[in-house]
């Protein structure tokens, strides 16, 4: 079968699921090709469905993209004939909403690893394809919808992801000198504003969530892409990386340091930091680590965020982390649905000067769908009941409604000062000040700077200037722009 994924852009980030499924297809026979839509133009990606004539087109899409890509898929069907499968965290969390919209045919809900090869051999094979597991599927007018299968239990029995062929349609992607790797997936905490509460129900009799391919395993996908692609620095994106047995930490650290050796990077949940763990990683290459804080009003972030933990075990992690002078990155949660949003994300702030992070990431929050934080802002009057607006970037503004317009100004100021008030801690005392002025793009360049400055002096730092510099210029543009 010819199947032709879509992506819209890539973001400057591979995407992964694409890989893996596009190397479960291949194991089948089948022939698999990706195309960056908005790389190619439209004149181009009408040449690439005239040449290699898909069967099937599918799209990966998290919730707000997926609109575009309805968008695109609709155009599409105006002039080719295909099959049109959408896959993903909205097709996981929202599936009805997709499978109704105009051009849709089939829906993914959860991994697609099993289920998709099964959908496609079914659909190849002139067999009942609308009865695959995991899909809603149109049919003769009609949706037929399947419960989701069991787990991929055994992560080393899947196919190597296939990284030729995202570099090959993203040349930017191959160039860089960060590669993305998973070497697990899902994570069995119960975070109210995360997707994995919603997946781990969704999966809640379907066996072990959580899973961790082998360190040989990993290493082999690793080794794999440093033989053909420059490989500087390596970003292992698992939810949660310390999510393993603790002896899984001293083998995958032995052979990281001997067959690959090169900086590594992670991230980490506070509680589960211990001095061990992060020391046998610092030996094999742990450069930074990238830790959930979110908020540091500990009554909002043990009751509605439910994170289970305390200021004071967060502060033990960056202590830890920081001892072995591993960089430390922040990730924080700016907006919550409380009724001094502005003054709660003070807290957040003033525990991140605290810790003295390398960097203080911070995003707004947007309540997902399928998440518990979007139940409760809607039910607590801080989303409206009709629907939840979709914002292309949330780099931007929130879609909370808050208890005045000032207090939506200092929150969308405050998230694009966070990261300097926490480098710059002088700051903090005219943080009232500098958060109440307007809204500007002034502000919004400063966010795109110091992340920019921040990742490609200290966390990944360009090690071949002239390979990377037009890649990241432009993304830095587009960035600012979209914003
Ligand atoms: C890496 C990552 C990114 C990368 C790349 C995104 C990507 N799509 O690959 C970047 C940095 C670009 C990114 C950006 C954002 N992300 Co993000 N990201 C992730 C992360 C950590 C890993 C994704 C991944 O590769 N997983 C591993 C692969 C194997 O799983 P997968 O992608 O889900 O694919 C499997 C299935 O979904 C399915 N499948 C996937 N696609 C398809 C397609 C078809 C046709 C089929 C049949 C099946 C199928 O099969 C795959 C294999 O089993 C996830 C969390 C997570 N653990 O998944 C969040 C996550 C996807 N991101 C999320 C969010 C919110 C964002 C941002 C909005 C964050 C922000 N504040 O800016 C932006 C959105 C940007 C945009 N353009 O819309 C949410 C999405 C929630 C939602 N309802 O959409 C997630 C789930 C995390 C969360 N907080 O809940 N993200
Ligand atoms: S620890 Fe992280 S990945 Fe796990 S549920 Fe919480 S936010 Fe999601």
């Amino acid at each position: 079968m010819r199947v032709l994924f879509l992506i819209l852009e890539s973001n400057a980030y591979p995407r992964y699921g694409i890989m893996c499924l596009a190397a479960a297809l291949k194991a089948q026979k089948h022939d698999v090709r990706l195309a960056n839509a908005g790389r190619l133009g439209p004149s181009g990606l009408a040449r690439c469905m005239e040449e290699f004539k898909p069967q099937m087109v599918g799209y990966s899409a998290m919730s707000g993209e997926h609109l575009k890509c309805l968008e695109l898929n609709l155009a599409l069907k105006r002039e080719f004939t295909f099959l049109s499968v959408f896959g993903g965290p909205h097709a996981t969390f929202a599936p009805h909403e997709l499978i109704n919209a105009p051009g849709c045919d089939a829906v993914c809900v959860g991994e697609g690893d099993v289920a998709l090869p099964e959908f496609c051999r079914r659909f190849d094979g002139g067999e009942a394809y609308w009865e695959t597991p995991n899909f809603l599927v149109r049919h003769r007018e009609a949706v037929v919808s399947n419960p989701v299968c069991a787990l991929v239990g055994d992560l080393n029995s899947l196919p190597m992801p296939d990284h030729d062929l995202m570099y090959q349609a993203e040349p930017d992607l191959a160039r860089d000198g960060t590669k993305v790797f998973f070497s697990s997936r899902g994570c069995c905490y119960d975070c109210a504003y995360c997707f994995n509460h919603a997946f781990n129900a969704l999966y809640s009799d379907r066996g072990p969530i959580v899973r961790w391919r082998s360190p040989e395993n990993i290493i082999a996908e690793i080794e794999h892409v440093a033989a053909a692609y420059p490989l500087d620095s390596v970003f292992i994106h698992d939810d949660t990386f310390l999510l393993k047995p603790k002896e899984w930490f001293g083998h995958f650290g032995t052979l990281y340091k001997e067959r690959v050796g090169r900086p590594f990077s992670c991230l980490v949940r506070p509680n589960l930091v211990t001095d061990e763990i992060i020391g046998t990683l610092r030996d094999a290459g742990l450069r930074s680590v990238w830790m959930g804080v979110e908020c540091g009003d500990e009554e909002v972030a043990n009751g509605l965020l439910r994170r289970g933990m305390s200021n004071a075990d967060i502060l033990k992690a960056a202590e830890i982390i920081k001892r072995h002078r591993v960089l430390l990155v922040t990730q924080n949660l700016i907006g919550l649905p409380v009724q001094e949003s502005y003054q709660t994300d003070l807290k957040t702030l003033d525990l991140n000067i605290q810790m003295g992070p390398e960097f203080a990431w911070a995003s707004i929050l947007y309540p997902y769908p399928g998440t518990r934080i979007q139940a409760f802002a809607v039910e607590h009057g801080f989303l409206p009941a009709s629907g939840v607006p979709l914002l292309e970037t949330n780099k931007r503004s929130s879609v909370l409604t808050f208890s005045s317009p000032m207090e939506k100004r200092r929150v969308e100021n405050l998230h694009k000062l966070f990261g300097l008030i926490v480098r710059a801690p002088w700051l903090r005392r005219h943080c009232d000040f500098l958060c109440s002025l307007p809204t500007n793009p002034f502000y919004r360049m400063i966010y795109y700077l110091m992340c920019g400055i921040v990742f490609k002096t200290r966390l990944f730092p360009f090690k071949s200037f002239p390979r990377e510099v037009v890649k990241f210029s432009l993304l830095f543009i587009r960035m600012v722009r979209k914003t």
